[in-house]
């Protein structure tokens, strides 16, 4: 058998290619180089320069994924989106990565590439983890290693460290201005990420300057970011190979549904995004917490309530009848009254279409994917509208039950046995959860403890009695009978 020629400038044909002119210079600085940032603003960016050109490269870094970075160095920077629809498949190469940088190695690389003047945009996707966000303080949590490390002016391990040392070798060389622009499931992503890295300037030394020119030449645009985007399977090279006739180490599956909405606060300049579908908008707040609920809150349950059903992947969660009826309840009762949509979306097509995009079955996207790090999303998909719920008189059942399952699937608590696809789930809380649990004389009194001494909710959830009872109360019921039946229960009236 001949083996298949190597993804390469050369092999990759020009039709495949979303971008015809490889860029040569660098106008944006990208830090988590994964699989989303790859679907998602690395096409929008392709599709803008090819049709308006512009000096728009993207130079990305990974914080450790060695294997990526020479992967993608061998392929000339190239890869693959393979673009999965429940019928079709079709594979793009977006050409837009002008180099690549990993490690505490290339950091010195890094920040000489956002310091140069050339450079417009910082983009972030460190993911809900990477912002070090407090519930408990509503702020920088100022007690994570990490944040320690960077404030004593250790090798950075964070974005706020890379970017004080980048910002000040900016401001030190030619002090033009920049944008940073988070590109997270974060509430008020680019507005929060202002905020903590002011807050961890404030902390660190002699940074009076770097603060005003952060205060004033530095723009921090909202934006709502949408493309679901599982881990990449060999099943997914050999697509890629199908479509392509090269063969690609490290295509990224995407489902072909996209979008983005942000605000226009681009200090420096932007690509023209708007040719790849981009919404700028005035209403990026709206946009964002209508998708951070009714699709990432939603999703959770998905994640928690399938894995401990024994689904593998969300299709299959989302096809299971009883999981269908606690996710149709939770989108029409406890998250929908919570927001306003955006002017024009219809909520009842938004959700049709979530639907679909959740029954992908092709995409087959894993419920242990969605369901890591829940510690750092749950926070902000769930607490206002259970708070709100309660406010309004009524019971978030369901979203208790989210939180239930979840840390059943997490917590190990009593020996119960969530089954593989919750024990493939990662979390940084893991430990400290399991820590709480073995330490807890009965279930109630770990979830009483888990809601007091984790710090993961915010105080004011923590503090309301009657969730923590409901979580409780269906955590008991997973553990003694199965999700079955707690599911069951939080529909009954
Ligand atoms: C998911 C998201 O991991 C998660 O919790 O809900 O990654 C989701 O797939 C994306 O936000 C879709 O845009």
């Amino acid at each position: 058998m001949i083996s298949p020629v190597a993804l390469s400038l050369k092999s990759v044909s020009s039709e495949k290619l979303l971008l015809k002119n490889r860029p040569i210079k660098t106008g944006i600085v990208h830090i988590g180089l994964g699989n989303f940032h790859r679907a998602h603003l690395a096409v929008y960016t392709a599709i803008a320069m090819d049709k308006f050109g512009g000096n728009w490269g993207i130079c990305a870094y990974s914080m450790r994924n060695e294997k990526l970075v020479s992967a993608m160095r061998a392929q000339d920077n190239l890869y693959s989106v393979v673009e999965i629809g429940p019928d079709t498949d079709s594979a793009v190469v977006p050409a837009i990565h002008t180099r690549t940088l990993v490690g505490a190695e290339d950091l010195p690389e890094l920040i000489s590439e956002i310091a140069n003047p050339d450079s417009k945009i910082v983009s972030l996707t460190v993911t809900e983890s990477g912002y070090y966000i407090s519930q408990g303080a509503k702020g920088l949590d100022f007690s994570h290693p990490d944040i320690i490390n960077d404030l004593s002016g250790n090798t950075p391990k964070t974005i706020y460290g890379i970017l004080m040392k980048a910002l000040a070798k900016r401001i030190e060389l030619h002090a033009e201005p920049i944008t940073i622009l988070s590109c997270d499931n974060v509430a008020s992503n680019g507005s929060q990420c202002r905020q903590l890295f002011l807050e961890f300037l404030a902390k660190a030394d002699g940074s009076t300057s770097l603060m005003d020119f952060v205060s004033t030449h530095v723009s921090f645009p909202n934006s709502m970011v949408d493309r679901i985007v599982p881990g990449t399977e060999s099943e997914h090279l050999e697509m890629s190979l199908q479509r392509l006739g090269a063969s690609d180490l490290i295509p990224v599956p995407a489902e072909k549904f996209t979008m983005w909405a942000l605000e226009d606060n681009f200090v420096a300049g932007r690509p023209h995004w708007e040719e790849g579908g981009a919404i700028f908008t005035t209403e990026v707040e709206k946009f964002e917490v209508m998708k951070l609920r009714l699709l990432n809150g939603a999703h959770s349950l998905l994640a928690y309530l399938g894995a401990l059903s024994g689904h593998q992947t969300i299709p299959q969660s989302r096809f299971d009848p009883l999981i269908e009826r606690a996710l149709r309840k939770v989108l029409f009762e406890e998250y929908l009254p919570s927001l306003e949509m955006p002017s024009g979306l219809s909520a009842d097509t938004y959700i049709e279409q979530l639907f679909s995009r959740w029954s992908n079955t092709a995409l087959g996207d894993k419920t242990s994917r969605v369901g890591s790090d829940g510690s750092s999303k749950l926070p902000q998909r769930i607490t206002i509208p259970a708070l709100e719920s309660y406010a309004r008189g009524e019971e978030p059942r369901i979203l208790a039950l989210t939180v239930a399952a979840w840390l059943m699937c997490i917590s190990e608590y009593g020996g119960f046995q969530p089954g593989p696809y919750a024990q493939e789930m990662k979390d940084a809380a893991r430990v400290k959860i399991c820590e709480i649990a073995n330490t807890s004389t009965n279930l109630a009194t770990f979830i009483s403890r888990f809601f007091n001494e984790s710090g993961i909710f915010s105080d004011e959830l923590s503090g309301t009695q009657a969730f923590v009872e409901l979580t409780s109360k269906y955590a008991e019921i997973i553990s003694k009978n199965g999700i079955t039946d707690a599911i069951r229960a939080s529909l009954e009236n």
